[in-house]
């Protein structure tokens, strides 16, 4: 048994919150209508936005009566986001003095999305977090590593806030200079590391190239990893070569940062933190909800946030309502891990793929490790894709032969699971870039083809 086979035990005491996170349904749906009563009132009365959209949909603060008459109210988007660069969209101005810090996006192209928070609103993101790092069996002994970006990315601060909340001891490394992070994590007896899936591989990685074996030199059992999608075959690299539990954390900057859901020490969706926000699933383009169970787009109303609230928030992410209760006894209602964005989507000759569906396909390959890239080059009026895998060290890189057989059984696996058929590129080891954030997975070169 490895040294994290102590979280395979299911206790009660992995709760932060059990009166919340066990809340009776009706209960909790009271609390939410209560809560989007005022949202919507404090919305109508503060952000001169929302006045016009509930205006010109016909509909007053009062009209909300009951949980269905959500669907009623308008949308918000991320453009409408950026057109209120920066701070129109808050309920409170930006330097009043309940108002004690700003996130925003990083925006590549356009304005960046910014939102405030009060203490209140901070508290409350903690509280989200804690719950978290509950799961991984952390608490007010734990060690925690904090190696998402610290700064305008709600990484770094909103697992922070986690780590108050539950009177962790916290190490905020941010990300990068990745030899002093693992050393660190070493020689403090770090605990819960909480960073991206791809930073926590290349963490385990170089932990390895430095000589050590992580899952049984070091003290990490839990990670509390987000904010890129992540394949179960890179959760289990993960967890196996760092020697940990990963509990996958979801969130966005527009709608709090990390903690809006979180999986459970059962690893099955995401309990969504709906005494705080209210989860939609609706079709993308009829915009109407889909069954339990179906897939669609996320959408996101806030029920606590006092400066930055937001009504009907499409986040153009896929994922769906997994019926039925959870093992672990929580009733807040789970999330599937998301497969893509809405905008992520790649057509290759008329068939959807996701970037993410590539990862799953690799993980099927010991030949290649998960460092992959998929880049988009104009071949005439056709988009063309390849898909550039690496090799393992083990891999005998010099026998042509062997890499035309590995090129070949990954295009038929391709082909025959996505229906899809690209060129792949089999490169060198460690030839593909590291990333100490989010990986980017996609190169669009098609206007420079
Ligand atoms: O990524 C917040 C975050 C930080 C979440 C740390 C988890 C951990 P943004 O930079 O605004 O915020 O990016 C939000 O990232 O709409 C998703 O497309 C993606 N994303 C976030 N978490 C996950 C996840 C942060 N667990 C965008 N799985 C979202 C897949 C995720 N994608």
């Amino acid at each position: 048994m490895g040294k994290n086979s102590a979280h395979q035990v299911a206790g009660p005491e992995l709760y932060f919150q059990p009166e919340i996170e066990k809340m009776g349904r009706l209960e909790l749906e009271a609390l939410q209508l209560e809560r989007l009563k005022k949202t919507v009132q404090v919305c109508y009365e503060q952000i001169p936005f929302y006045r016009q959209a509930l205006d010109a949909a016909g509909i007053k603060p009062a009209d909300v009566q009951s949980l269905a008459d959500l669907t009623r109210l308008p949308f918000t988007t991320k453009q409408d986001m950026r057109d209120a660069y920066p701070f129109n969209l808050f309920a409170i101005p930006a330097t009043d003095e309940r108002v004690q810090r700003l996130h925003a996006s990083s925006g590549t192209t356009g304005n960046a999305t910014v939102c405030g928070y009060t203490q209140n609103d901070i508290d409350v993101w903690g509280d989200t977090f804690a719950r978290a790092i509950a799961q991984v069996g952390g608490g007010a002994n734990s060690m925690l590593q904090v190696s998402y970006g610290y700064g305008l990315f709600t990484g770094g601060l909103g697992a922070h806030e986690g780590g108050i909340r539950i009177h962790a001891t916290i190490l905020p490394m941010s990300s990068g200079n990745t030899k002093r992070q693992v050393q660190m994590m070493k020689d403090f007896d770090v605990d819960i590391l909480c960073c991206t899936p791809s930073y926590a591989l290349l963490i385990a990685d170089t932990a390895i190239e430095m000589g050590y074996d992580p899952a049984n030199d070091f003290n990490v059992t839990g990670a509390i990893l987000g904010a890129e999608p992540c394949s179960e075959g890179m959760r289990t690299e993960i967890e196996e070569k760092l020697g940990v539990k990963m509990v996958d954390i979801y969130g966005l900057s527009e709608v709090m940062g990390p903690g809006v859901s979180c999986e459970c020490r059962y690893q099955n969706g995401l309990h969504v933190a709906e005494d705080h926000f209210i989860i939609e699933i609706l079709n993308p383009d009829t915009l109407e909800p889909v069954p339990d169970g179906e897939w669609g787009e996320v959408v996101f109303t806030t029920l606590s946030k006092e400066c930055s609230p937001l009504i009907r928030y499409r986040t153009r992410d896929i994922s769906r309502i997994i019926p039925g209760e959870c093992e672990c006894g929580r009733t807040l209602r789970r999330m599937d891990r998301i497969t893509g964005r809405t905008d992520d989507m790649l057509i290759i000759r008329g068939v959807n793929v996701f970037p993410n569906q590539f990862q799953e396909v690799l993980a099927g390959f010991s030949e290649v490790t998960s460092y992959y890239q998929i880049i988009l080059t104009s071949d005439g009026p056709m988009d063309k894709v390849t898909l550039r895998v690496e090799t393992v060290p083990e891999f005998d890189f010099d026998e042509i032969r062997k890499i035309e057989d590995l090129q070949r059984r990954i295009n038929a696996e391709l082909k025959s699971n996505l229906q899809v058929s690209v060129d792949v590129l089999v490169s060198e080891p460690k030839s593909i870039e590291r990333s100490e954030g989010k990986a980017k997975r996609v190169l669009d070169n098609r206007d420079k083809s």
